[in-house]
């Protein structure tokens, strides 16, 4: 759909000040009655606004789930904030008792948050195991409308996580769709500037996984640049720049560019002219025209990728600390403008004292233009109150008694009980199982309803008549989704499935088994699930602290 670009922009500017603003506020304005220092993250906001907002009032469909990186935590408010979906009080109180969280919160945000963020990595896997939910429902013709696309804002240091690779194999194995992650490549981390040509590991490693991989590296403005005569010299490079020689020319503007490319690339002719025919202001739009700051590439890009269900990694240049005094420079992580700069930046955006909060404070575009551009977003169109998926009747359950038995035996034993169900309950149970669904005592339940798979999959031991005791079948309407060893994804899976019902509005009785020496191996994930308040059962067995006489081996 086309959106108005000039309105849109004008968005991003506002969107950016008001979370410029809202740290501000709460770091220097706010009273602050214990003398704690509050924090706040500028740079890492300015370097993911235009691709919030881009998403958000452009992009983003009703139906699509996002997890935003923690940092861009007061983008994301400031977003909702213009949607009407926040007050200025939660803005006001931003990190405070009852104020708009630090890093968007399901549980504790009253704007509708779809994924928590705030251990990185986690929200990263939490769309991907989103996504294979909404293929287990679609198979089973639950939840209505177009399939939404579940995706991330993630930072570049954050693709670090481990648990992040454990996810992109298990979701190659489950043939992933619909899974978007934007990597906000900023090339900087909380302590310093990443590592050279990080970019090209990631293309190879999502390729081989089977993923479209789409570079945004340059701006309009940029490939403009490159076509004039001359052009192609500054593109080398700019290409070959290394990451902390641009952050360092970022920080220091229009001046130290000049000389930097006039010493490595004057020639005295077209390249020279290049360069000197622009002013210090307009070269150093130049040089921080990256891909993830061109509103028109983002939304071309990701309304091609909507064409089809193929997960798809964004590589979004950018800069951290875009548009702000804290640009490109290493410290800039946690730093914050002074009362000075903010000054200046009130200035430039000509926001009038006491109108800080003002959503259309000196845009230069017309304010029913605003209001236009912001109530026919597509995202504008989902429900504010999140779905909550009807309840599911439970039955009572007729447990064979056996005057001695093991806690692993009578849990096989129930859930054999509710195999053999016709009923919607039966039907809503799932159970997942890390590569120990056989010894958990899974496998009595696993032969009656079968294993997930989104095409069917013969067990060739059972078609070529070898007798075994488990029926290993794949098909769409199988109720077990069998994972790798990684307790990570188990848990991960847990809270994806357990909030199934509002994230997609159809309900889900999970049930997760591993051994229980081993929930420390995804406790971060399971910490992670509580806290975004997922509903599953988990059977650790043997439920004690053991794996009965082989325990003491297994830690
Ligand atoms: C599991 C975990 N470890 C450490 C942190 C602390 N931390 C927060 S942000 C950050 C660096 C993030 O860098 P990047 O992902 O590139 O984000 P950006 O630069 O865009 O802010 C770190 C180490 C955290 N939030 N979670």
């Amino acid at each position: 759909m086309a959106r108005d670009l000039a309105a849109l922009s004008a968005l991003e500017r506002k969107i950016l000040w008001l979370a410029v603003w809202m740290i501000h506020n709460a770091n220097h304005i706010r009273a602050n009655e214990d003398g704690l220092k509050v924090g706040g993250h500028q740079a890492s906001c300015a370097s993911s606004a235009t691709i919030m907002t881009a998403l958000y009032l452009a992009a983003l469909r009703p139906e699509d789930r996002v997890a935003v990186k923690p940092h861009a935590g007061p983008v994301f408010h400031a977003i909702q904030y213009l949607f009407g979906n926040q007050t200025r009080d939660k803005l006001e109180n931003f990190r405070g008792y009852k104020g708009a969280q630090s890093y968007p919160s399901r549980t504790k945000d009253t704007a509708d948050v779809d994924f928590s963020t705030g251990s990185v990595g986690m929200g990263v896997a939490q769309t991907l195991f989103s996504s294979l939910t909404q293929d287990y429902l679609r198979a089973r013709d639950l939840g209505q409308g177009p399939e939404g696309k579940m995706i991330a804002l993630v930072g570049d240091a954050e693709m670090d996580e481990g648990n992040i690779f454990e996810a992109l194999l298990e979701g190659w194995k489950h043939g992933l769709r619909n899974t978007w992650w934007i990597v906000d490549y900023n090339r900087q981390s909380l302590d310093a500037v990443v590592r050279e040509g990080l970019w090209t590991k990631l293309e190879g490693l999502f390729g081989n996984f089977g993923w479209d991989v789409v570079v945004l590296r340059h701006g309009a403005l940029q490939e403009a640049a490159f076509r004039e005569p001359g052009g192609e010299k500054l593109r080398e490079w700019i290409e070959a720049c290394p990451n902390q020689l641009y952050s360092a020319l970022t920080f220091q503007g229009g001046a130290a560019w000049r000389k930097r490319l006039i010493d490595d690339l004057g020639d005295q002719g077209d390249v020279t002219r290049l360069i000197e025919k622009r002013s210090d202001a307009e070269l150093a739009a130049l040089m921080g025209n990256l891909g993830g700051h061109d509103l028109e590439l983002l939304t071309k890009a990701f309304e091609a990728a909507r064409q089809h269900d193929r997960p798809v990694c964004f590589i979004a240049y950018t800069i951290k600390g875009f548009g702000l005094p804290l640009a490109g420079h290493k410290d800039n992580h946690a730093g914050l403008m002074t009362p000075t700069q903010v000054e200046t930046l009130r200035a430039q955006m000509n926001v009038r004292p006491g109108h800080e909060w003002e959503k259309f404070e000196g845009l230069d575009v017309p304010e029913q233009t605003l209001e236009h551009v912001l109530s026919t977003a597509p995202f504008a169109r989902k429900a504010k109150n999140r779905p909550a998926g009807a309840r599911i009747e439970t039955p009572a359950l007729a447990l064979p008694h056996q005057p001695e038995m093991s806690t692993q035996q009578g849990f096989g034993l129930l859930m054999h009980e509710i195999a053999k169900r016709d009923d919607e309950f039966a039907r809503r149970v799932v159970t997942t199982s890390p590569d120990v669904t056989v010894s958990t005592n899974l496998g009595a339940w696993v032969n009656r309803r079968g294993l997930f798979a989104k095409e069917q999959l013969a067990d060739i031991f059972k078609a070529e008549r070898i007798p075994s005791t488990f029926n290993w079948t794949f098909s769409p309407s199988g109720q077990h989704m069998e994972l790798g060893i990684a307790e990570m994804n188990l848990f991960t899976m847990l809270s994806a499935l357990g909030l199934s019902h509002e994230t997609f509005g159809e309900r889900l009785l999970p049930v997760g088994t591993l051994y229980d020496p081993f929930i420390e191996r995804g406790l971060d994930a399971l910490n992670y699930a509580c806290y975004q308040d997922a509903r599953f059962i988990l059977a650790a067995t043997p439920s004690g602290v053991t794996l009965a006489p082989e325990g003491g081996a297994h830690q």
